[in-house]
């Protein structure tokens, strides 16, 4: 058996009942297949791939708060250090009734590739909790938050961990987090990115995730001869990305017709209504049948759906597996030419292989959502020297930063033959800097 093969079964059998993680691990060693086997031998002798896929530290933890009827509510807070070679642990923080440890190492070992492939100082770590923001008031929230500090406090900082927002992790909730952090350790210090501007947040940060799938997507068409202006798009979900993703979208000349939530989602054929959007979702925090209130000629639909509208570009935002292969052969049938991931791994393997095969330009998660964190480490440089960036030097920065990735991507594609191919590009790149570091600090 190959190296490859041989470290991607013993994952299985070491994590069972992990399958994100198993898919994660899968894309990723498949795909860099070409440089083991190049270095095939020192690799083995240093078991470089057993120590990529196994976490530095995985911290498990009980998160107990009381509920506005007196109750007291037990959860399990997680956070997954995954690989520091290149700099602290960095990634969000997801809370969500579906987060169990499979999903944080899933997320954790892709932000390790993402992080590196942003060209900026930061490992990779991913954290969170089975608790559920939805349907909670401020105060139940808040509770919550100040319990899974008080435990986390003691393995994060500006140096060592610095978390951030994910699903379910928003301002409101970083806040909370901020405030008993600082109030436990009494400092100052940029322990968490994504903070608010009045005490420590960087101005961009809500908007660079989104604002940077629509850059390295521009980029992308760009190298080929194409304009995004007056492409129609497909946007799901109806969180922090998929709002700046439609903003930019449509900011760039593009019209975007969807977008969706965990039960529903809406057409709109005359392009959404950003303002109705963020006031049903960041003011409100609604459902999004509440679309048709403020637009009565769209289209809501309960359950599943988004990727059956005819569009030229899909730009999934919600969540993993959400597109799988009967959605990829319905794009492909409607003739659909870009699949950018805003979310982390939304694209199943089947339908991501289908994409690939049918001439889709497919770019992945990990190279196309890496604006969130780029800025985040933005955010954290602003900390450290004690300034304040304005939007338009972050947003600056956070254009040059995905574009260059984009070429970064594209040319490791090309360099072992995988040209157009960003998937090998995107793990190959962010692979090569990750074990270089390793390498050089020996075996630890
Ligand atoms: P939000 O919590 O702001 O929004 C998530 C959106 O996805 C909501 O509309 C939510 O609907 C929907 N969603 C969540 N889970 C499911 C599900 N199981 N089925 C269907 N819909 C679902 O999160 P973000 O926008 O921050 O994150 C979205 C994705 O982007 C995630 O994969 C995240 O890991 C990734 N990402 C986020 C970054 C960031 O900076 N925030 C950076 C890079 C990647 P509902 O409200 O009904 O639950
Ligand atoms: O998946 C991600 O890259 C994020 N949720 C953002 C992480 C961060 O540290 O900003």
């Amino acid at each position: 058996m190959s190296y490859v093969d041989e470290v991607i079964s013993e994952v299985i059998r070491k994590n069972p009942g992990e399958p994100e993680f198993h898919q994660a691990v899968k894309e990723v060693l498949e795909s860099i297949r070409v440089v083991v086997e190049k270095n095939e031998e020192s690799y083995r002798r240093d078991a470089l791939l057993e120590r990529l896929v196994a976490p530095e530290r995985e911290i498990k933890f009980r998160v107990p708060w009381v509920d506005d009827k007196g109750q007291v509510q037990v959860n399990s807070g997680y956070r997954v250090q995954y690989n520091s070679a290149i700099g602290p642990y960095k990634g969000g923080i997801r809370l969500h009734p579906s987060v169990n440890i499979g999903i944080i190492k899933f997320l954790g070992f892709e932000q390790v590739f993402k992080n590196s492939l942003t060209g900026l100082p930061i490992g990779g770590g991913k954290g969170g909790s089975d608790f559920d923001p939805k349907g909670k008031s401020d105060r139940e929230v808040m509770a919550f938050c100040q319990s899974f500090i008080t435990e986390l406090y003691k393995y994060i900082g500006q140096d060592t961990d610095v978390p951030a927002g994910d699903i379910g992790t928003g301002a409101r909730e970083i806040g909370y987090m901020y405030g008993q952090y600082k109030r436990i350790r009494g400092v100052f210090e940029g322990v968490l990115t994504g903070k608010g501007l009045s005490y420590g947040g960087s101005l961009a940060r809500r908007e660079a995730t989104g604002y940077g799938l629509l850059y390295i997507t521009a980029e992308m068409l760009k190298s080929r001869g194409i304009g995004i202006e007056g492409k129609t798009v497909a946007v799901s979900g109806a969180g922090n990305v998929a709002i700046y993703a439609i903003e930019k979208a449509q900011q760039l000349g593009a019209k975007v017709v969807t977008a969706s939530d965990s039960t529903g989602w809406v057409y709109d054929p005359d392009g959404i209504d950003l303002a109705a959007l963020k006031e049903i979702k960041e003011v409100k925090r609604a459902r999004l049948s509440e679309y048709k209130n403020y637009r009565p000629s769209s289209e809501y639909h309960e359950g599943r759906g988004v990727w059956s509208v005819k569009v030229d570009i899909a730009l999934p935002c919600a969540t993993q597996n959400e597109l799988h292969l009967e959605d990829a052969k319905m794009l492909v049938a409607n003739g659909v030419t870009v699949v950018a991931e805003g979310a982390n791994m939304p694209t199943t393997a089947e339908a991501t292989e289908y994409l690939q095969k049918n001439g889709v330009l497919f770019l992945p998660g990990k190279a196309a959502n890496a604006g969130g964190v780029a800025t985040s480490a933005l955010e954290m440089s602003q900390n450290s020297e004690r300034l304040h960036w304005s939007f338009e030097e972050v947003d600056e920065k956070l254009k040059g930063i995905m574009t260059s990735l984009f070429h970064n991507i594209d040319n490791a594609a090309k360099k072992y033959g995988f040209e157009g191919n960003y998937v090998v590009g995107a793990n190959i790149a962010g692979f090569e800097k990750v074990v270089d570091a390793m390498t050089a600090q020996g075996i630890v």
